[in-house]
């Protein structure tokens, strides 16, 4: 299999960026949301793309390792939590410095990377976690399920360390009555995408920062991407996609200032569907860029 922008295999101790990739999407409340293709569909892409970044970096000068996919048993969802578990564990040259690039899968698949990541950081004060997302992901539990891409949320809210003082959702415009009602129970803190429109880039950013930074300078923030965030004018291939998102020059320029105010320890691109994207796969070319667009925000 092709790596992600020829990264190689292995990291070493100059590694700063591990990619992943989770095939997994059978905990979509989609049939036809084949996010499992992702990880491979968009190593693939990676090799028709140019070698440089927006701002001039070469990609290929990246102290980037790709280690392949987790492999995943779509049947068994505690097995793949813990196979999850067992491959972050492994890697070998898992430093303080690391960031790690994951490639999903349905939004599920967040949950054991945050987890992961969430459970090593020593101060918890210091962890926070940001959400793009057209929707909260705030079900308790679906279809008599507690494991779905629709109860995400509320499985980080789960979590001891998560709560509505770390963990906050910016681009919503597709919430149900029942997260409505579980969102306020909790107090879930989120940013309506009408409103990032209204109040402007520069604003969101603000409104982010001193989200986060009530208790530490410099927080441990971990960002999860769901492409649907993104317009659908700009990402159709995904799930749901949802009128009145993002663009991607905005979801860049957020993205862009926030690296500096953060130490950004992990992030992930999920829910893109390749058999629902375009024949010219404009969806899979915008997430294979967003991520390594975010890549080099965090080198330069
Ligand atoms: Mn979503």
């Amino acid at each position: 299999m092709k790596s992600f922008f020829d990264f190689k295999g292995q990291c070493d101790e100059n590694t700063e960026f591990i990619i992943f990739g989770i095939p997994w999407d059978s905990l979509s409340s989609l049939e036809n949301a084949d996010s499992a293709l992702t990880p491979k569909n968009l190593r693939e892409i990676s090799y028709e793309l140019a070698r440089t970044t927006e701002i001039g970096l070469d990609i290929t000068s990246f102290n980037a390792c790709d280690l392949g996919d987790i492999e995943i048993d779509s049947s068994d969802t505690s097995k793949n939590i813990k196979k999850i578990e067992e491959f972050l564990k492994k890697i070998e040259y898992f430093n303080k410095k690391v960031v790690l690039v994951m490639i999903g899968g349905d939004h599920f698949c967040t949950f054991p990377v945050v987890k992961f990541i969430g459970d090593m950081v020593e101060k918890k004060e210091d962890f926070g976690v940001l959400i793009f997302d057209a929707h909260v992901d705030f079900y308790d539990t679906w279809e008599g399920s507690k494991f779905s891409h629709t109860t995400v949320s509320h499985r980080l809210y789960d979590l001891e360390y998560i709560n509505n003082e770390n963990l906050f959702i910016v681009g919503t415009r597709d919430i149900d009555n029942i997260e409505l009602e579980n969102a306020k129970n909790e107090n879930l803190r989120y940013l309506n995408a009408y409103k990032i429109d209204e109040i402007g880039i520069q604003q969101t950013t603000t409104e982010i920062m001193q989200f986060f930074k009530k208790y530490s300078k410099k927080p441990k923030l971990y960002v999860s991407i769901d492409i649907d965030v993104l317009d659908p004018s700009i990402a159709p291939g995904t799930g749901y996609a949802i009128a009145g998102g993002i663009s991607y020059r905005n979801l860049w320029k957020i993205i862009r200032n926030l690296v500096k105010e953060f130490e950004i320890i992990g992030f992930d691109l999920v829910e893109v569907s390749p058999g629902l994207d375009l024949p010219n796969k404009m969806t899979q070319i915008c997430a294979t860029k967003l991520i390594v667009e975010f890549m080099s925000f965090i080198k330069s």
